[in-house]
């Protein structure tokens, strides 16, 4: 069966695609597994034909398909390179829509015994590409994105720091080598590092009553009294992932950077957090533009913590799932001015929920100040807000309620994102689930 399996697959990526490796032994449904085909979110299979006749063969496949009102999206035919040498086997590509695979199989399998007919997956479909199906899976979401780090950017301020250059390697080395269910490594912080750790959190604290969403300020209390958060330590990621899967089934992973849009978003559906470990530098707590350990432990451990926004968040991650490039993109924006950069009113007041605000004292200041320009969350216009991520935004998203920004966020991915089939999370299995109506 492996050998046959071998063999079909070997064939078809010799004649038909030659220069990728992009067919794997997956991607083949022997007669046996086509059932499987029905649990899957695959839109576009390959049928390949094998026969000894060419145009007649081909006349026999097209007017079988016809008769089955299937639709043929792409042909393509090889003469065989295989076996013997005096073989004349043709092999015909029909890359057909899954809708209409089980009736023509059926039918070419009664009326017409004479072709030898396996069914692939269409490895160039780009609606049919990997995503993670289950919480271990995450370990292959980790692509980073070069952008604003020490090693690269002469801005940064801890360019010309070797010091703080070795230290930022050695953290994201963990991250590096972490899979999924280990312990998260602690981190001994160093005396800088915890100086910048307690300069953002004190000037957080004092302006906790004037200028933080109640959210955050009731997690905070519950925090200090539990897990001992305070300004005079720097928090271990192990022991607020175990905080989080208490009060809301979120966990922590140790991330080494900016990872792509795509990657981070998808950890969202299965309520994980990726999260950096490294410190920022001492020279500029006040603001980083790249994500840090104060970013992510300050801002939006807290967060994530709340029962209503912990679902927010897992959905925001959910609708990333399978989504187009520009999709995401648009995800992505609207993650960005609410979940790093969202504001809400209290009893008439402006208040930041945005995990970006709430670890950059300089920005949770600007923020609410007159300078920047404020509008009411709206998903269609915020998710096309062209934004920077160097310097203090210069507009920002007034949501009503925490409540009210993600019903409207569950409307918008209802009207405007389409994807060829639903996911729900199984929080039992811990896996996405393709929910099919076919
Ligand atoms: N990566 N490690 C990490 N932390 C983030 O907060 C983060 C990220 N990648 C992208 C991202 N945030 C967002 O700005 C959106 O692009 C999703
Ligand atoms: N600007 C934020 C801070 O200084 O904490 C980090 C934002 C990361 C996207
Ligand atoms: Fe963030």
């Amino acid at each position: 069966n492996t050998e046959c399996r071998k063999s079909i697959i070997e064939e078809v990526k010799a004649l038909f695609s030659p220069s990728e490796e992009t067919i794997m032994e997956d991607d083949l449904f022997l007669d046996n597994e086509i059932t499987t085909l029905i649990s899957q979110p695959i839109q576009r299979l390959c049928m390949i034909f094998k026969s000894k006749e060419n145009l007649g063969s081909l006349h026999k496949i097209l007017k079988t398909i016809e008769s089955c009102k299937g639709t043929i999206l792409h042909v393509e035919s090889r003469k065989s390179q295989w076996n013997d040498a005096d073989s004349s086997d043709i092999l015909f590509k029909m890359d057909i829509p899954r809708e209409g695979l089980f009736s023509l199989l059926s039918t070419f399998k009664q009326d017409n015994n004479i072709f030898d007919v396996q069914v692939i997956r269409d490895p160039t479909n780009v609606k049919d590409c990997w995503y993670p199906k289950h919480i271990s899976d995450l370990d292959r979401c980790n692509h980073l994105i070069s952008k604003y780090e020490p090693d690269l950017d002469q801005d940064h301020p801890g360019f010309s720091d070797k010091q703080y250059r070795k230290r930022r390697q050695m953290v994201a080395n963990i991250a590096f080598s972490y899979t999924y269910g280990d312990p998260i490594p602690r981190i001994e912080y160093t005396e800088d590092e915890k100086r910048t750790w307690k300069a953002v959190f004190d000037k957080v604290e004092d302006l906790l009553e004037s200028h933080c969403c109640k959210q955050f300020r009731d997690i905070l209390e519950i925090l200090k009294k539990e897990v001992g958060f305070c300004s005079e330590k720097i928090p271990q990621l192990e022991d607020l992932s175990n905080f989080l899967k208490r009060r809301t089934g979120f966990s922590l992973r140790p991330a080494a950077g900016l990872l792509s849009a795509r990657d981070f978003l998808a950890s969202l559906a299965f309520r994980v957090f990726q999260c950096t470990q490294y410190i920022r530098h001492h020279n500029a707590p006040h603001h980083s533009p790249e994500p840090d350990a104060v970013h992510e432990l300050l801002g939006h451990v807290p967060m994530l913590a709340d029962p209503q926004f912990a679902q927010f968040s897992q959905e925001l991650g959910i609708a990333s799932i399978g989504a187009s490039d520009a999709d995401i993109e648009k995800i992505a924006t609207l993650y960005w001015f609410t979940v790093e950069f969202g504001l809400c009113k209290e009893n008439g007041k402006l208040k930041a929920y945005g995990a970006g605000l709430l670890s950059s004292y300089g920005e949770l200041l600007h923020a609410l100040s007159d300078k920047p320009e404020h509008k009411p969350f709206e998903p269609s216009a915020c998710a096309v807000q062209a934004y920077q991520d160097q310097d203090f935004q210069d507009i920002y998203f007034v949501a009503e309620t925490l409540e009210d920004c993600q019903f409207k966020f569950r409307r918008w991915v209802e009207e405007n994102i389409r994807r060829p089939y639903d996911l729900w999370y199984n929080p039992f299995t811990q896996t996405l689930e393709v929910l099919d109506s076919t």
